[in-house]
């Protein structure tokens, strides 16, 4: 697209958005502090570099057998340097365990060592992308339908230990970058069918928590997710909302928010506000559920708009950290990322462009329709207009002109494997 018209665009838009009293520019200097963290395992289906792999379990599915995936750690870092190379602004890449570089070596889940993240260590230092980290409980012989919370005392402690050891590979993460290492805990625990058993399963839970929790440390930060179900555990999530909530609350962690997690007509926005009066901070996992699946590509839609509008209006920027998470096998893996990634800066940046002070007054005094009226007409305010010039800003592709470029990327290179 021409400059000259990109930056006309926005200079109009700048006056409009002026005339509610919205200042454009200060709004484009904060998408730049804006940094998604992106989930490697969109480049390969939730795989990993495990040299046992096995099939992914754990209730999470990738569906589809589009060409190209990444097979190993060389593939997955250029695709992911593809992707950002059509996403403004610098970010973060948010890794798994078992994408660990281990060298063609068998490393047990309970044997991780930060060593086997030294070589992403260095890549992001490379390509200025900070790391965050996830324990990977799934697709592994002792998984089961229960991990964390299993009653056997063995297994229990076998995924304790690794969940320990991946605090400690995130702290040196945090550390090498001087900036802190997100931990994510999530795991599968849960039930296919009707469980007589549902609080000894969270005792257990609980129990290992406080055992992963006990030492402290400087360089990384916790957070742990819940889930309303997953794929043939059904009946029962150990990690349920209301059980990460409480604990969150009591244990001052940062509560993990999956917009894929929760039951179809509730609102993860209106949690915002809730949570951010009791737990320090906020991770999320933007996704889009669809019917059973909870990880479809992220697009520009209600939910997450109205998800960013609410981080912006309880003035919670500063403590809310912004992972993706879905997982598409059935599209060019790259163009997912990159439309998942600018569909949630999309949504940021019309959350930030909002009048809200005029708004908030409105309300206050109670003008309800001059509320609801600005409220709609701000959804037709040009904020695609700043969006382009944040892109052009950032020396990367405006509008739809990226289609073209991920298909020359698939032709000579993703096709090809
Ligand atoms: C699964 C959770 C979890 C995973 C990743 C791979 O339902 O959302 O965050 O998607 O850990
Ligand atoms: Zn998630």
């Amino acid at each position: 697209m021409k400059e000259h018209l990109i930056q006309q665009a926005y200079e109009i838009a700048r006056e409009r958005y002026a005339s509610v009293g919205v200042d454009t520019e200060k709004v484009l200097q904060q998408m730049q502090d804006f940094h998604l963290s992106l989930h490697c395992w969109q480049a390969d289906d939730v795989t990993g570099f495990e040299c046992q792999g096995g099939d992914l379990t754990g209730g999470i599915q990738a569906t589809g057998n589009y060409p190209g995936k990444a097979r190993n750690i060389d593939e997955l870092r250029q695709d992911i340097l593809k992707a950002t190379s059509y996403i403004p602004g610098t970010h973060r890449l948010n890794l798994h365990e078992i994408y660990g570089d281990f060298q063609g070596k068998v490393v047990d889940r309970d044997e991780v060592e930060p060593e086997h993240f030294q070589s992403w260590i260095e890549w992001g230092k490379e390509h200025q992308m900070k790391l965050d980290f996830n324990s990977t409980s799934f697709s592994h012989p002792k998984s089961g339908n229960l991990s964390l919370s299993h009653p056997d005392e063995g297994i229990r402690q076998f995924w304790i230990e690794h969940t320990k050891r991946c605090r400690r590979v995130a702290e040196e993460m945090g550390k090498a970058q001087d900036d802190p290492c997100i931990m994510n805990l999530w795991v599968h625990d849960g039930s296919k069918d009707i469980t007589v058993n549902r609080k000894l399963y969270r005792e257990l839970l609980k129990d290992s928590l406080d055992q992963i929790f006990e030492t402290k440390y400087e360089n990384m930060k916790d957070c742990i997710e819940s889930k309303v179900f997953g794929i043939g555990l059904e009946s029962y999530t150990v990690g349920s909302n209301d059980f990460y909530t409480a604990y969150a609350a009591s244990r001052n962690k940062m509560i993990t928010l999956d917009t894929g997690h929760f039951h179809p007509t509730e609102s993860v926005a209106d949690k915002v506000s809730s949570m951010l009066l009791y737990v320090p901070e906020l991770m999320l996992h933007v996704s889009r559920p669809v019917r059973w699946d909870s990880d479809h590509v992220t697009i520009m839609d209600d939910p997450t708009l109205e998800l960013f509008s609410e981080i912006v209006r309880a003035d919670a920027l500063d403590r809310v950290h912004y992972g993706l998470d879905y997982f598409d096998a059935s599209i060019n893996r790259i163009g997912a990322y990159v439309i998942g990634s600018r569909a949630a800066q999309k949504c940021m940046c019309r959350a930030l462009l909002e009048p809200i002070a005029l708004l908030r007054e409105y309300e206050l005094s109670g003008k309800g329709f001059q509320c609801l009226a600005l409220l709609e007409e701000c959804k037709a305010l040009p904020w695609n207009a700043v969006y382009d010039m944040f892109c052009m800003k950032n020396n990367v592709p405006v509008g739809e002109t990226f289609i073209a470029e991920i298909e020359k990327y698939e032709a000579e290179v993703t096709s090809k494997r």
